[in-house]
């Protein structure tokens, strides 16, 4: 019988902490041993030449098939959606058990595992969204399910039918710090909104780039900031969501210098897209709906202070925020009509599959972060906030063999994107058109190819679930003081 299933030769191995040239070795989907001139036998070998070798990238914050009540509907689910992500280099994603109010959050875990099973074709956790904080899910729900491997939550203080009030915000945190969960938060001032879009529609002003008026930065620094005050009161860490703009990046970096324990995600739309993004087309008044997600990209020159975020150490994550929705078709963008105002159509786009190639490309290759940030970014950082480091989020002896092989293309033959490529069941890219300067030849989950030499091969269900630990960060700015 063969020592190993796989062997990966000659991979020019980038971790968090070391960069080398070795051979890895793979047992029952997992790493079993690193070294040079590794001795066979393995049923599989792989040569990757040379090439760079990434831990396969943990995507954080991704929505598949999850429940909508505007008529629109998600055009990936478990199966289109983590396809993509294995042929973008991603082998765990963690999207979202959405709580409906008026139901339990166990019914929401109940009902997404069942969309999830069968499908899945590379690993997975779940986030819970808390929608509805009553008493017997802050005391009862919450910590049962944190015993279970359900240990992060996101909250919202925007969004009718999910925003939580100040007051409500406060219980899930001393949730979050009695039972060392980490909670997500998406900041942005709801009555600001509100005000803002109803003076938009009123004026007639309701095209797609009217969008980014209704939700200036002001909006999110505003509630940025209240976020780390409540989580500041509470003394429990925090991590913010898809972090957009300069102004939230300054409330950040002053947490972060009264030594809070707050953490920053953002996204590619933030690095890579600006509300220019969302203006008119004068063929397709909808077009630019197709960047329509909240908070919206801002105006170009922000596009910097993300980088910069990143090259700093402000930023702990990049997630895709995958939220995919057609631009044709009765359940996409479109669902409240053709023409419909900003306000009606779905917030989100697609880039579950794009989130690395594009953050190699543009990020590593582009002199802006190193390759050891750029692992810490999309990979080990994401695995210690939800609880899966070290089998997940990093290349070492005994975690998952979960590992991304790229190809780089130099200048002048770089790979230009084009939906085409791409394995969503999206219908456009907002990215349509970059030059790529690298992309997945190969990615391996638990030791399976699943994306090799331009080919899909995994099985559908063949993803397994991961109950989370908790969160691998300090669980308080001053431990000392457990007054909770
Ligand atoms: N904003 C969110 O908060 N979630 C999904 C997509 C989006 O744009
Ligand atoms: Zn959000
Ligand atoms: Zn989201």
């Amino acid at each position: 019988m063969p020592q190993y299933d796989l062997i990966v030769r000659n991979a020019d191995i980038a971790t968090v902490g070391d960069r080398y040239r070795a051979d890895i070795g793979v047992r029952d989907g997992r790493i079993v041993a690193i070294a040079q001139g590794l001795e066979g036998p393995a049923a599989r070998e792989l040569d990757a030449a040379g090439r760079l070798v990434t831990p396969g990238g943990v995507d954080g914050h991704c929505h598949f098939d999850q429940p909508t009540n505007d008529g629109s509907r998600y055009a990936d689910d478990f199966y289109t959606g983590t396809r993509s992500a294995a042929c973008g280099g991603t082998t765990t994603v963690l999207p979202f058990a959405l709580q409906q109010r008026g139901s339990s959050i166990q019914a929401a875990v109940d009902d997404y595992h069942q969309r999830a099973n069968g499908k899945a074709v590379i690993d997975y956790a779940f986030h819970l969204i808390v929608a509805e904080a009553t008493k017997d899910v802050t005391q009862r729900e919450l910590p049962m399910l944190i015993e279970k491997g359900y240990t992060s939550f996101k909250i919202y203080m925007t969004y009718d039918d999910l925003k939580l009030a100040d007051r409500q915000i406060i219980e899930v945190l001393a949730t979050a710090r009695k039972h060392g969960a980490m909670t997500m938060i998406h900041a942005e001032n709801s009555d600001c909104i509100a005000w803002l879009t109803e003076q938009l529609l009123d004026a007639g002003l309701t095209a797609p780039r009217y969008h980014a008026s209704s939700r200036p930065m002001a909006v999110e620094r505003e509630a940025t900031h209240r976020a780390i005050a409540l989580a500041e009161l509470i003394d429990t860490p925090i991590l913010i969501v898809h972090v957009s703009g300069r102004e939230a990046i300054e409330q950040i970096h002053w947490a972060r210098g009264r030594g809070l324990p707050i953490h920053a995600e953002t996204c590619p739309q933030y690095m890579f897209l600006s509300a220019e993004d969302l203006g008119i087309d004068p063929d397709d008044p909808m077009h630019g709906a197709r960047c329509i997600c909240s908070p919206p990209p801002r105006d170009k020159a922000n596009q910097q202070f993300i980088w910069n975020g990143l090259s700093s150490g402000l930023f702990t994550i990049v997630s895709s925020d995958h939220a995919p929705f057609n631009m044709e078709g009765p359940h996409g963008k479109r669902a409240a009509g053709e023409g419909a105002a900003f306000d009606r159509v779905p917030n989100g786009v697609p880039g579950v599959e794009t989130r690395l190639p594009l953050l190699m490309s543009e990020g590593v290759l582009g002199g802006r972060i190193d390759i050891h940030r750029f692992v810490e970014l999309t990979a080990t950082n994401p695995a210690r906030l939800y609880g899966l480091y070290p089998r997940k989020g990093t290349i070492a002896v005994g975690s998952d063999a979960d590992l991304v092989v790229w190809d780089q293309f130099p200048e002048g033959q770089e790979r230009v994107l084009d939906n085409s490529m791409l394995h969503h069941a999206v219908d456009y890219t907002p990215y349509e058109g970059m030059r790529m300067r690298a992309w997945p030849a190969t990615t391996v989950s638990r030791g399976r190819l699943v994306w090799h030499e331009g080919r899909f091969l995994a099985e559908a269900g063949s993803g397994e679930f991961l109950p989370c630990l908790r969160p691998q960060v300090p669980r308080a700015s001053n431990p000392l003081e457990k007054w909770l």
